[in-house]
């Protein structure tokens, strides 16, 4: 045998999809945790023919999840970037597609007590250093995958799992707006920088020559967009606070237009070399905030929401789609307050099993049997992880 079985499950989570781990199944020391993934997604390799991961940073995730030792969670999720091309592993980003899956996978793992018919797990984002709660379908105490729920960017139908979020705001930058302005002019372009739960650029397309409602091959062929793009993006990332963000994967960029199909706004977003086929979960509110932050780029192109007893349900438009937000978000002069965030997706447990390291440092000799008498490998302590 050759490299070590490591227990993995790989999930749907939104419209992403990746490698799910418990902590305790990984090395605790993170430069060797890092080689590990690459070596089981086949990075760097922009095809990662030798391992699972799937070509785009869709599709090459990873969620890491663990007992919480506090006493407002009951897990906690590190979110890891694997690079499809490149050899960065990044845990400088969260992820909320992939954190449609953690309750399940956390219920499905013994981590969480399932209820009936619904179970409510408290998740603490070590990323952003912020709270979820996410409701998942548990009817007769088991996860339930399938259901009337659908989303856009995902075939079909499954069960809901609705999150909610509530201190999202500056939960990276360290303000929702964290150049201390509505707008900035970069670049010679007005921008405007926001976080809320993830640091996004918001420019208007016509700005930078396009319409806003190309498709993402279409932007990601025309070389200078993208280099004028990333321009914008590594000047912005300084006067957000996130330093030189060449080999970052934030902030990220959305390019905005007015709606076309009926939504408050049109997005296409670099994340950041390469353009979503939908938008990011935290990329949604975040654009969704600025579209309600008074002189922003966005509130100059967004159209009203849909009222709703608990705010305002806010219609994101992106390449296969839209991204429904609902959030309560309250402006008093300058002052913008954004009082809770929540929204819909679905997940759904794709494989589990044993992932195979082929070449990483300490493979061979941590190897464990495989075969039907192979027992459990003794767990790994992974604590004090926080990227
Ligand atoms: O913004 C892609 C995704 C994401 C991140 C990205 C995400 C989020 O769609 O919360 O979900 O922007 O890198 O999975």
């Amino acid at each position: 045998m050759s490299g070590r079985a490591i227990p993995c499950s790989v999930m749907r989570g939104g419209t992403s999809k990746g490698l799910f781990f418990l902590a305790t199944d990984l090395p605790g020391d993170r430069a060797d945790r890092d080689a590990m993934l690459r070596s089981l997604l086949g990075s760097p390799d922009p095809r990662q023919i030798d391992g699972l991961g799937g070509a785009h940073p869709l599709t090459s995730k990873v969620a890491v999840v663990r007992r919480s030792a506090r006493p407002d969670a009951d897990v906690d999720y590190l979110f890891l970037q694997v690079w499809p091309d490149r050899t960065e592993v990044s845990g400088n980003q969260n992820c909320g597609n992939m954190l449609a899956a953690v309750a399940p996978f956390a219920i499905e793992q013994g981590l969480v007590d399932p209820g009936d018919p619904v179970t409510a797990v408290r998740i603490w984002m070590e990323n952003t250093r912020s709270l979820a709660v996410a409701r998942v379908r548990t009817p007769g105490r088991r996860v339930r995958y399938d259901g009337a729920a659908r989303i856009d960017g995902v075939p079909g139908t499954h069960a809901p799992i609705l999150i909610d979020f509530q201190d999202s705001a500056g939960s990276t930058c360290g303000s929702l707006l964290p150049t201390g302005n509505a707008v900035d002019l970069v670049e010679g372009t007005p921008v405007t920088c926001i976080d809320n739960g993830m640091p996004v650029v918001c420019v208007a397309a016509e700005a930078l020559g396009v319409t806003g409602h190309e498709g993402p091959a279409e932007l990601e062929a025309d070389t200078e967009l993208r280099a004028r793009v990333e321009r914008l993006r590594l000047a912005a990332g300084r006067l957000m606070n996130l330093g030189d963000v060449r080999d970052k994967t934030v902030p990220k960029v959305s390019l905005l237009s007015e709606p076309e199909h009926g939504g408050v706004i049109a997005t296409r977003t670099f994340i950041p070399h390469r353009v979503h086929e939908a938008i990011g979960v935290f990329g949604a509110v975040s654009v969704a905030t600025a579209c309600r932050v008074p002189g922003s780029v966005a509130a100059g192109l967004a159209r009203a929401g849909r009222r709703s007893p608990d705010g305002e349900e806010l219609d994101i438009e992106h390449p296969t789609g839209c991204f429904a937000v609902s959030m309560d978000v309250t402006v008093e002069g300058t002052t913008v307050t954004v009082r809770r965030a929540a929204l819909l997706r679905t997940a759904r447990l794709l494989m589990r099993g044993d992932a195979f390291a082929a070449d990483f440092p300490g493979a061979e000799t941590e190897a464990r049997p495989v075969g039907p008498d192979a027992g459990r490998a003794t767990p790994a302590a992974h604590e004090g992880d926080t990227e």
